[in-house]
């Protein structure tokens, strides 16, 4: 369809093709983000979206939101690391391969555009902590104070009393509780440390995204799931894209994404693909798995939806022309 006709289209039109009778309905264009916070990404996403804008845009300006609130987990605003240092890592996947992350970037206030410009204009696809930090401040991205929020430096100084490494079961919990406990906005609702999203566009055409700044007081020079390609996030044109939240390690363990874009490949549901996956890290460890979170989410390339998690609490929000609304993710422990 060429934009002039697109223009056409009322609204609701817009979102549901009907394809030839013998097809199933197709309906575009959708974005799903993690936990409460994606409400508020897909809102930003979808003013590209609803305007025949590209997914990979969505997925930028719904990263950026993120990375821009002051008080907030994921970006510059996030919990340190055990030396008190605020490292982030990001990526950006579209569905024919490009792809591109940034992995320990220290004061620079939007990994997933870096990540994106690490897709768009290099050969490669991963740079890592000061040569990430060059690679951006050469391409415009302005360095930013390396001082901790005041909320970091609070929990900060409360962690290092005990300086234990207990990565938090990462469960949205609205009182929290100890050190590693999440941040939240005004409403209530929390405030991540893992922004996670999946936006196909009007053309079909799919992005996923994550940005964090990782798990708090990890060790320097830790990376985690969302900088590596095919455990925190992917995307295939042909089938889907899923991503994740929650213990990095785990989920790098079984390439978590790239395990439910391939179960998709094999005709599971994007819920069913999440959920296998998740009991493929249960199964590594099943004991191990009661004390950790993991949640898939996953959006295949008819715009069907689904998530699964290792426990109670992983939610989701999804919005379309149809749909603007919080899911509870499904769980298996
Ligand atoms: C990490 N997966 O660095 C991230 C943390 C996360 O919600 O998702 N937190 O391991």
């Amino acid at each position: 369809m060429d934009r002039k006709n697109f223009l056409k289209l009322s609204t609701g039109a817009l979102a549901t093709l009907a394809m030839p009778s013998s097809k199933p309905t197709i309906t575009l264009p959708v974005m799903i983000s993690t936990w409460n916070a994606g409400k508020a990404v897909n809102n930003i996403g979808w003013k590209i979206l609803e305007t025949n804008g590209k997914a990979t845009d969505a997925i930028e300006a719904g990263g950026n939101y993120m990375e821009t609130l002051q008080d907030c987990c994921v970006g510059l605003g996030g919990y340190p690391d055990r030396d008190g240092i605020v490292t982030l890592d990001a990526g950006i996947m579209e569905g024919r391969g490009q792809c591109g992350c940034v992995a320990g970037v220290e004061q620079i206030k939007h990994p997933i555009s870096v990540a994106r410009r690490v897709m768009e204009t290099t050969p490669h696809v991963l740079l890592v902590g000061e040569g990430a930090k060059q690679f951006a401040l050469q391409n415009g991205f302005k360095l930013e104070s390396a001082d901790l929020s005041p909320e970091s430096q609070k929990v900060y100084k409360e962690w290092l009393k005990k300086s234990e490494y207990k990565p938090a079961i990462n469960v949205e919990n609205k009182k929290g509780n100890g050190p590693f406990a999440p941040m939240y906005f005004d409403d209530g609702t929390l405030n991540h440390d893992t922004m996670g999203m999946i936006a196909l566009d009007y053309a079909g055409k799919l992005t996923v995204g994550v940005t964090t700044s990782g798990m708090g007081f990890k060790m320097h020079g830790r990376v985690g799931d969302s900088a590596v390609i095919g455990a925190g996030f992917f995307a295939d044109d042909d089938v889907g894209a899923a991503t994740s939240s929650g213990l990095g390690e785990e989920v790098m363990r079984i390439c978590g994404s790239h395990l439910v874009v391939e179960f998709m490949r094999q005709g599971n549901s994007p819920e069913q693909a999440c959920k296998k996956a998740v009991q493929r890290i249960i199964k590594h460890d099943p004991v191990k798995a009661k004390t950790l979170q993991v949640g898939f989410i996953a959006l295949d390339k008819k715009g069907r939806y689904g998530a699964y998690a290792i426990q109670k609490g992983f939610v989701y929000a999804v919005r379309s022309a149809t749909e603007n609304k919080i899911i509870a993710s499904k769980f298996m422990i």
